[in-house]
């Protein structure tokens, strides 16, 4: 079994890892055990021309942007938007004293209240408007307002937009994994309704059913209030409000990817290769008009694929 999670000081980029054990506002104990190595993301000033070149080229980072965004939770002059949150989430949960976890999950749009519309206006759009332009990127879907409790969970998933994750109340450990480590995390089926979402438990991994989970190695960070995490498209990311951490608040800005280029570069980036295969596997599903039937096709052709190549005509002919 591989180590389990460390953190070094420093990695291959030559960036700090964290910026420091004091004062940080969490320690080690705070963080789920897992069976996996990870090394650190790397932090930098949002100023350091050294991110523009990692976000250029799709790696992740951690930018501590102190004055790139104003939380909710620092900005009302009345101190009335933290309240104003805690009051749309025990609302949502209905049950406060209960054990249940609750996790609202939210569009930012007019209707979550005034105060936070304009808290969400204070945000450094400058800095991010230029990130977009930079990398020819697509426009702003959406943003998505996060309130969690200590300890909750978001399993290892990717998406297929560009992320910047603006942490605003809270620490949440975040770990990542490039695309190129599809087939260690094995994603659902695109027809499953967990579509994009690793099948491996992290907390009790199925070795015998995901062998290549033993060769995943992570990269991780934990973010809290003034931190924000650039998630690169196709990148997994697993994400965990610290335990015994207090309520998290995070703040998501998903943007679509810059267009395909025309002229197509070969070898492929991993993430090209996994946009393909899930295009496949959705066009498979369609013209067989059951997506239960795509696994037997393409355990058949993965069969065939395996065959010395007589063998696999003269089964053709025969069939
Ligand atoms: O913060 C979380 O729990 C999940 C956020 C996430 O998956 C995302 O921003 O894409």
């Amino acid at each position: 079994m591989a180590a389990a999670t460390v953190v070094d000081p420093a990695d291959s980029d030559g960036c700090t890892g964290y910026t420091g054990v004091q004062n940080r506002g969490w320690d080690e104990s705070q963080l789920r055990k897992y069976s996996f190595p990870t090394k650190p993301i790397p932090r930098l000033s949002h100023t350091d021309p050294r991110a523009d070149i990692l976000i250029s080229n799709e790696q992740r980072m951690l930018l501590s942007c102190k004055d790139t965004e104003r939380p909710a939770n620092r900005n009302s002059d009345t101190g009335h938007t933290e309240a104003f949150l805690w009051g749309s989430l025990s609302e949502l949960s209905g049950e406060s004293e209960s054990e249940s976890r609750v996790y609202l999950q939210q569009t930012l749009n007019d209707t979550v209240g005034k105060k936070i519309v304009v808290d969400f206006l204070g945000f450094n759009w400058n800095w991010i408007n230029k990130q977009q332009a930079q990398r020819n990127w697509g426009q702003l879907t959406s943003n998505l307002l996060l309130i969690g409790m200590e300890g909750n969970v978001t399993p290892a998933h990717y998406d297929e937009q560009q992320n910047f994750f603006a942490q605003i109340k809270g620490h949440k450990r975040c770990i990542l994994f490039p695309p190129d480590q599809f087939e260690c995390l094995y994603p659902y089926p695109v027809h499953h309704p967990c579509d994009r979402q690793s099948q491996v438990s992290f907390d009790n991994p199925d070795y015998e059913k995901f062998p290549n989970f033993k060769n995943v190695v992570g990269y991780e960070a934990v973010v809290g209030p003034g931190d924000v995490l650039y998630i690169p498209m196709y990148w997994w990311h697993h994400i965990e409000s610290l335990l015994n951490g207090g309520v998290t608040i995070t703040v998501n800005f998903w943007y679509k990817g810059a267009p395909t280029p025309k002229k197509i570069e070969y070898p492929l980036r991993a993430h090209q290769k996994v946009a393909i295969m899930r295009n496949i596997e959705k066009m498979l599903g369609e013209a067989l008009g059951d997506p239960h039937e795509v696994k037997t096709r393409f355990h058949t052709l993965f069969a065939m694929q395996t065959l010395p190549y007589r063998q696999c005509t003269d089964c053709i002919i025969h069939t």
